[in-house]
């Protein structure tokens, strides 16, 4: 999972070097300081991606493509989060032919299926919210998944429903809950060190 560290360190490290100790135990003046990152957690149905997302604004998309690797007949990393619109490689680093199978978990969709040649890659770009699992139809113990999301505070509810997401600036933020092809979104306010929130599907 990505999270956003360097933002956290420029706040802590801006406030650091630009408060003065009588600064930081002033209240808060016309621009309110964020407190540090803290985690979100709670419950959502078993299986649902959560992904927060600032309240305002963009999410910035990250500079090159996300890489998944086919390696010691093995897919590198196993589980890999990218973003809706982000290209994705999909590359074979070794010089054994492969293929790489996708299908959209849930529905079993097709999504795309190719041929990997030694050192070679295919490029695919996922267009919606959605878990992916990730075959070789050569090797049937090579199985990955590729998790896209609109942002990168992002995770999935385990078999109990239980999230956690690490690292979140304190803030204004839009959470949204994809599970079985529908998303639903909420608002919420992050601060202090623990969030809890409980997430539904009307
Ligand atoms: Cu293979």
């Amino acid at each position: 999972m990505r999270r956003p560290l360097t933002t956290a360190f420029v706040i802590v490290s801006c406030c650091a070097l630009a408060c003065s100790p009588a600064e930081q135990k002033a209240p808060a003046a016309a621009a309110p300081e964020p407190s540090g990152p803290g985690v979100v957690a709670g419950t959502a149905p078993p299986g649902a991606i959560v992904v927060l997302l600032p309240a305002t604004g963009e999410v910035p998309m990250p500079e090159g493509p996300a890489v998944m690797d086919q390696y010691a007949k093995t897919f590198v990393p196993n589980i890999l989060y990218v973003r809706v619109g982000q290209p994705v490689e999909f590359r074979n680093s070794e010089d054994m032919p492969h293929n790489v199978n996708v299908t959209r978990r849930g529905t079993g969709t097709a999504v795309f299926s190719v041929a990997t040649e030694p050192q070679n890659k295919h490029v695919h770009t996922f267009d919606r919210t959605g878990q992916y699992d990730v075959m070789c139809d050569i090797h049937p113990g090579m199985q990955a998944l590729v998790v896209a999301t609109p942002g990168p505070l992002a995770t999935i509810a385990d078999e109990q429903g239980a999230f956690q997401i690490a690292d979140v600036p304190a803030g204004s933020y839009k959470v949204a809950v994809t599970f079985e092809g529908r998303t639903v979104e909420r608002p919420l306010e992050v601060k202090g060190p623990r969030t809890e929130v409980r997430l539904t599907i009307p």
